[in-house]
């Protein structure tokens, strides 16, 4: 991570954990929109950063595929495995060549945006191609950028987040923020077994709550699919391949769910949710954590029955 703009590779000292051994996600600290006046313009001069293997990345990814901005924002693809000096620009197949960028790292874009920056290189990252600033860090947002300031330009017949349905989504959402989309994370780095315990409990009590509203709903607020089934389902999607194993939440699999395997498939039939999704970057990179998985060996299983929907190179 970046202190004061130094790159550090010994990070784990200022890496945030609480009194009980519980990991804390850093805040994001980059939070603007598009200026107005580019978007009138259907100019934008942006770009997307993202890791497919990332679940935050991957969010905003489907959501700019499902309202149609893939001409419109371009996006660079960091290699799957954590380097020493963070995210990196590579030969991986689905990764950006450093050839085409003007950094190889991701934390130099961060360094270029604030010369002090204290955090985690992190993405995704949108970036402003026209000043060469970070403009915003924050999944969360940049899907409401994608969704709301940019209807205009995309005029798209979706809206992740309908007027009627906001404060339902927000509840959702924050519902599964904790327990299950960053409650994998708390399992997977917790370094006391009462911060493992808990954080599972609540993994596996919101699968259990998600498996009885499925078996009534098609989509997680209801009828119609919205922001919170993007948010759901790249956990939901890394579970078995990933989580599962790396970060121990092994008490049951998402295909043990029969509503959860449903819905699941459900989504994957949309091509925004199959083609965002790379189960070779996702392999990669979450069993390069040397923290976790010291030799860094990949397994080969499982196979899922839902590969099926997904591209050859997934
Ligand atoms: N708040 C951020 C979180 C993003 C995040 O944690 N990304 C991880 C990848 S999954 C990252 O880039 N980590 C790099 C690092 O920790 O050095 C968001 O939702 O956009």
């Amino acid at each position: 991570m970046l202190v004061n703009g130094v790159w550090q590779s010994k990070w784990d000292p200022v890496q945030k954990k609480d009194a009980q051994g519980r990991f804390v996600r850093q805040s994001s600290t980059f939070r603007e929109g598009i200026p107005a006046e580019r978007i009138k313009a259907k100019s934008l001069g942006v770009k997307l950063y993202v890791a497919y293997i990332c679940p935050w990345a991957t969010r905003t990814l489907i959501a700019r595929s499902l309202l149609g901005l893939e001409q419109a924002i371009p996006i660079s693809v960091v290699e799957p495995v954590l380097s020493d000096f963070g995210w990196k620009f590579g030969d991986y197949p689905g990764s950006t060549s450093a050839d085409l960028e003007v950094v190889e790292y991701m934390h130099q874009l961060y360094t270029q945006s604030d010369a002090l920056y204290t955090g985690r290189a992190t993405v995704p990252v949108l970036w402003d191609c026209e000043q060469g600033v970070i403009l915003n860090n924050e999944s969360a947002d940049i899907i409401r950028i994608f969704n709301d300031d940019l209807r205009p330009l995309h005029q798209s017949a979706i809206d992740l987040v309908p007027d009627s349905l906001e404060q339902s989504i927000d509840r959702f959402n924050e519902h599964i923020y904790e327990s299950l989309n960053n409650g994998v994370y708390k399992a997977g780095f917790a370094t006391t077994q009462e911060a493992y315990e808990e954080a599972c409990k609540g993994v596996f009590d919101t699968l259990n709550y998600l498996e009885k509203h499925f078996s009534e709903y098609c989509y997680a607020v209801g009828e119609l699919l919205t922001e919170s089934d993007i948010r759901l389902f790249v956990t939901l999607v890394r579970f078995d391949p990933a989580y599962f194993s790396l970060f121990k939440t092994n008490r049951q699999r998402v295909s043990d769910f029969p509503n959860i395997s449903a819905y699941l498939e459900r989504l994957l039939r949309i091509p925004g949710f199959a083609k965002n999704t790379r189960i070779d970057h996702i392999k990669a990179g979450y069993y390069s954590i040397k923290a976790l998985n010291p030799n860094g060996i990949v397994p080969s299983g499982p196979e899922l029955d839902w590969y099926r929907y997904l591209g050859e190179l997934s």
